[in-house]
């Protein structure tokens, strides 16, 4: 009994998350808008592009070409300014052991991130080579919530998308998967992802044996 287990990285795997909200809020103070939390919650899983769209549209700002490539690569400096220190002590909390268990069980595992940063962000935490597969925001065209990253994860790793499980700590990731018809499980608050299949708090946090739940799904 197999499925494909597929990953998001920021705010699954590693608590990036938090980081990029710093690194876009100082941006966009820089343009003179204000950047809430809330707002921050919708740029979850959305491609460094689309966010700096976003954060335009919400200031009521409209800015040059020029301009705008200047504003995201000063957000991806700032951001990985931010990320500088980051290592294994970083990975989420039971992540590692449930990737661990996942190999132990010959399950299949692909990373399936908008990011950009993905690939080195995985050498960092050292777990790089437990993934067969990678999709990051380098690979794809269309970003989420078009399940596009999930389904060519999937079909990478060789599975129909119906036995196939994401884990996602973003609205657009989750309805990404759920798009793709993939299982979808939430990472984070059950309010903000009630469109996901399961939602935990942690991977610690789910039931013993979790895992053969999901093989048997
Ligand atoms: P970068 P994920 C997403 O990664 C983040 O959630 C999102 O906040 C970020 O803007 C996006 O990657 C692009 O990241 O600027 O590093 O290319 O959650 O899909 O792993
Ligand atoms: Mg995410």
């Amino acid at each position: 009994n197999k499925k494909a287990f597929i990953f998001d990285l920021d705010g699954v795997i590693v608590d990036t998350a938090k980081f990029h909200f710093i690194a876009w809020q100082r941006l966009a103070a820089s343009l003179g808008i204000n950047f809430t939390h809330e707002e921050n919650e919708q740029l979850k899983g959305v491609s460094r592009v689309n966010s700096l769209k976003k954060i335009l549209e919400w200031g009521n700002k409209t800015i040059t070409a020029e301009v705008f490539q200047e504003k995201m690569d000063q957000k991806n400096e700032e951001y990985l300014d931010l990320i500088k220190t980051l290592d294994t002590s970083d990975i989420m909390p039971g992540v590692h052991n449930f990737l661990l268990e996942l190999k132990d069980k010959n399950q299949p595992i692909a990373l399936g991130s908008a990011s950009k940063n993905a690939r080195p962000i995985l050498e960092k935490l050292g777990i790089k080579n437990l993934f067969d597969v990678i999709v990051d925001g380098t690979n794809v065209t269309k970003a989420k919530p078009d399940p596009e990253v999930f389904l060519s994860a999937c079909s990478q790793l060789g599975y129909h998308a119906h036995d196939s499980i994401v884990f996602e700590d973003s609205v657009a990731g989750v309805q990404a998967a759920n798009t793709a018809g993939m299982i979808s499980i939430g990472l984070g608050e059950k309010d903000i992802l009630h469109e996901a299949d399961e939602v935990f708090n942690h991977f610690t946090d789910m039931p013993e044996d979790y895992i053969n739940t999901l093989l048997n799904k």
